[in-house]
């Protein structure tokens, strides 16, 4: 098998790529090692920024997205006795999008399916060969069980986290920084409407907790926990009261409803540079991890591919290695801001037992919610910054 860009992973970076490729004339093969029902029944993020949406809709991936989409023009940010909006086109004249990454992985295999790039679903032992030459070549069994070798012009390595990608960057040199926070998050969908119109996130003496929403009848919602916690030890009743206790305002509660799915998940940030090795270049979770907070997970895989792209077309198509050459840095730029924009929700909002903290956080609440400097500044971030910063 030949092709010009071999991609790793079908989460959303690898298949976004694929189709920015393809409409670029660029062709590509994707090859993901689970099924295509575990790929698409995946829960993660939720919150699409205007970028990522644009990005989406230019890309002919977009119709459901502007048909069931929850537009949202702001957020809540709530402490005891204070539950004040930030209104995001007043403050920065963008929005952000309610859409499920689920949704959004749904729409691009689809499309690739209909007549797009190969998408090759269950292969395994994925191995990386030559990626400091120009022919960079991947091994691979199918889902046959038969051998195979796809050579390339280029690979990316879209496999998120835990895939194979990273640790062959790594084998040559690089740098890796990482946090773990002492929180996580205890996580629900439950078949409830929504009881806000905007997101909320409360800070809470007893921790911080997340309303959030993924359709008009069905909530999403989010518990801080410590990371110890085992989920069997949080039965239903016990979440919704910790929902009404840390998200309580007068004349207003949680809407409660028969919960459908429940997990507790880690909370960290990790940065690994370069994010590229010669031929094959990293692109969303393979190379960074952000802590949930400031939704920007799913954003920043986005970003990365829409740069990425332009970079694959001008060297395979012109010849021209000035863009790969500068992928990394301009990646990685906003990937430390939105670092540091994850880790500052993180920080303000997560109770860590410590009253000096407690107070500095607080303050901090105080000041987003009363300056039009402060707050301008979270929404500029939130609703996502430019390309290139
Ligand atoms: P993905 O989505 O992890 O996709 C990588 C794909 O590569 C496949 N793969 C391989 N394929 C072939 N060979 C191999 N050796 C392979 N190894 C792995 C995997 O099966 C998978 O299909 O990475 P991508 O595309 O970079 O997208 C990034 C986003 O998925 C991620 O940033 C966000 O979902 C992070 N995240 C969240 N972000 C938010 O902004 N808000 C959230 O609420 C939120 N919730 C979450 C999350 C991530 C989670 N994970 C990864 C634990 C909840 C969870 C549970
Ligand atoms: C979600 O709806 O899952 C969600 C929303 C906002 C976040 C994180 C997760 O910051």
């Amino acid at each position: 098998m030949r092709t010009q860009v071999g991609i790793i992973g079908a989460g959303p970076a690898g298949l976004l790529l694929s189709r920015l490729l393809a409409l670029q004339g660029i062709d590509s093969v994707v090859l993901e090692n689970r099924s295509r029902e575990y790929v698409e029944a995946r829960i993660r993020a939720r919150i699409l920024e205007q970028h990522t949406a644009d990005t989406l809709t230019a890309a002919g991936v977009g119709d459901r997205l502007q048909r069931q989409g929850l537009e949202h023009s702001g957020i809540h940010l709530q402490y005891p006795g204070t539950r004040h909006t930030l209104d995001f086109p007043s403050l920065c004249g963008r929005t952000v999008w309610v859409y499920g990454q689920t949704e959004v992985t749904k729409d691009l295999i689809a499309t690739q399916l209909d007549g797009g790039p190969p998408l090759l679903f269950c292969v395994f032992d994925v191995h990386l060969e030559d990626v400091d030459t120009d022919a960079p070549r991947i091994q691979f069994t199918d889902a046959a069980g038969t051998p195979q070798v796809l050579e390339c012009d280029v690979v990316a390595g879209a496999d998120g986290f835990h895939g194979v990608s990273r640790p062959v960057v790594q084998e040559a040199g690089e740098r890796v920084w990482e946090r773990t926070y002492p929180y996580a998050w205890l996580g629900i969908l439950a078949d409830a409407a929504p009881a806000t119109d905007e997101l909320i996130y409360a800070w809470h003496p007893e921790g911080f907790a997340l309303y959030s929403m993924r359709s008009p009848p069905v909530s999403r919602l989010y518990l801080q926990v410590d990371p110890s916690e085992r989920i069997e030890d949080w039965p239903d009743e016990r979440i919704w009261d910790a929902l009404d206790t840390r998200m309580a305002l007068e004349s207003w509660s949680v809407n409660r409803g028969p919960v459908t799915e429940k997990s507790i998940l880690p909370m960290r940030s990790f940065v690994s540079a370069p994010m590229r090795r010669g031929r094959l270049f990293l692109a969303g979770d393979a190379a960074h991890i952000v802590p949930p907070t400031g939704a920007k997970g799913l954003n920043l895989a986005v970003a990365d591919v829409t740069l990425l792209a332009q970079a694959l077309v001008r060297l395979l198509r012109e010849k021209e290695t000035d863009l790969v050459d500068s992928y990394s840095d301009r990646a990685l730029a906003r990937v430390w801001r939105c670092t540091h924009f994850s880790w500052f929700m993180t920080s303000m909002l997560h109770r860590s037992g410590d009253d000096f903290d407690a107070e500095l956080q607080l303050s901090q609440l105080r000041r987003v919610c009363s300056s039009e400097t402060a707050a301008r500044e979270l929404a500029e971030n939130y609703t996502g910054l430019p390309l290139d910063l």
